[in-house]
């Protein structure tokens, strides 16, 4: 009996998680997006541009676009992600790292924080 309360308590939690993940847009409008994920789009973007993750774990750009596009965390090496390719980098110190695409450097730049 107890088990299952839990159970049903979690619910709508779960739902609303969902419901708040899949808004999306968080990118454009600047506010961080919970993700590991980031995909180079056409247009040279990365989107979403700004996400949030927790201290020790891997985020993983993905190239979508047709051209080969750079992930240039500061202070870190660029590494070259082309079409089709993606590119994982592991964030262990909370921090506000910004990042950008050293070929397109004037159009594609991003921020990941650590929290
Ligand atoms: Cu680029």
């Amino acid at each position: 009996m107890t088990t299952r309360r839990v159970l049903l308590a979690a619910v709508p939690a779960l739902a609303a998680t969902l419901l708040a993940a899949g808004c999306g847009g968080g990118g454009e409008s600047g506010a961080p997006v919970a993700t590991t994920e980031v995909t180079m789009v056409k247009s040279y973007r990365f989107e979403p541009k700004t996400i949030e993750v927790k201290a020790g774990q891997t985020v993983t750009w993905t190239n979508d676009d047709n051209f080969t596009h750079t992930v240039h965390v500061d202070g870190r090496e660029d590494h070259e992600v082309g079409q089709g390719e993606s590119v994982s980098i592991k964030f262990d110190t909370p921090g506000t790292y910004h990042y950008v695409c050293t070929l397109h450097r004037q159009d594609m730049d991003g921020t990941v924080i650590v929290k």
